[in-house]
């Protein structure tokens, strides 16, 4: 398998985590894609994801996955005893549609606030930029973590009481608010001591080390 990604972006850490999660990072090859360069905009990129975003993966039968909830199904379906996606349908459900809040309300508003209303990826690639929208996601995102914080005061993980692609997705999203200086309100105390319990996953752990050693700048 290849996966083309950037290798400190917090859409490819949540694949990346989910690889560590389920012991596969010697079954994939990873094909660096310059954000900052505007790699992922190109014609070429384009005919491998229509919506020219990272990651993808590429299959050995050249079937490509887009969008990090598809990616960790098919990968948490490999062996047949999903752990990160649920085992049976009421999880399934409420996995999916916690993985999809995490994003709407969450990694998706802060991707916004990033190119929107800050330099981005740089101006040669933020070609269209309306800062009112982002900052308006900024602060969704704000309420967002209050929202899972909530959520933390009545349950261990995102999505009830066992690690999931949920918890995920939002430790995606707090790993981008990092990059863009968007810290846990401090009212959030349920929401900061999970994020630091999910620190002691080694996945987890490794993904946020590695994204905060873009120092001078996101996406170094
Ligand atoms: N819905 C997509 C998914 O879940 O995979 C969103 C993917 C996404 O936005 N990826 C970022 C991207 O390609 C990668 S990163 O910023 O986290 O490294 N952003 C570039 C852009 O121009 O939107």
């Amino acid at each position: 398998m290849r996966i083309y990604d950037w290798h400190t972006g917090p859409y490819p850490a949540r694949v990346r985590i989910a690889l560590g999660e389920l012991g596969l990072q010697s079954r994939v090859k990873f094909v660096p894609v310059d954000l900052r360069r505007g790699a992922h905009k190109t014609p070429a990129f384009l005919a491998i994801n229509y919506s020219g975003t990272l990651p993808v993966l590429e299959l050995d039968d050249g079937t490509r996955i887009a969008e990090c909830t598809a990616i960790t199904q098919y990968l948490d379906a490999l062996n047949g005893d999903p752990l990160l996606t649920g085992a049976t349908p009421r999880d399934k459900g409420v996995i999916h549609m916690m993985t999809k809040r995490a994003e709407i309300e969450l990694l998706d508003a802060i991707s916004v606030y990033f190119h929107h209303a800050t330099p981005g990826l740089g101006a040669d690639v933020e070609i269209y930029q309306n800062p009112e929208w982002g900052f308006r996601q900024r602060d969704k995102a704000v309420r967002g973590m209050s929202y899972f914080d909530g959520v933390l005061q009545q349950q261990a993980f995102i999505a009830g009481e066992a690690f999931s692609m949920a918890d995920i997705a939002v430790i995606g999203g707090l790993i981008f608010a990092e990059l863009v200086d968007l810290p846990i309100p401090l009212k959030c105390s349920a929401l900061s001591a999970w994020y630091t319990r999910m620190q002691e996953r080694p996945s987890v752990r490794d993904r946020i080390s590695i994204s905060r050693s873009a120092t001078t700048q996101p996406f170094e």
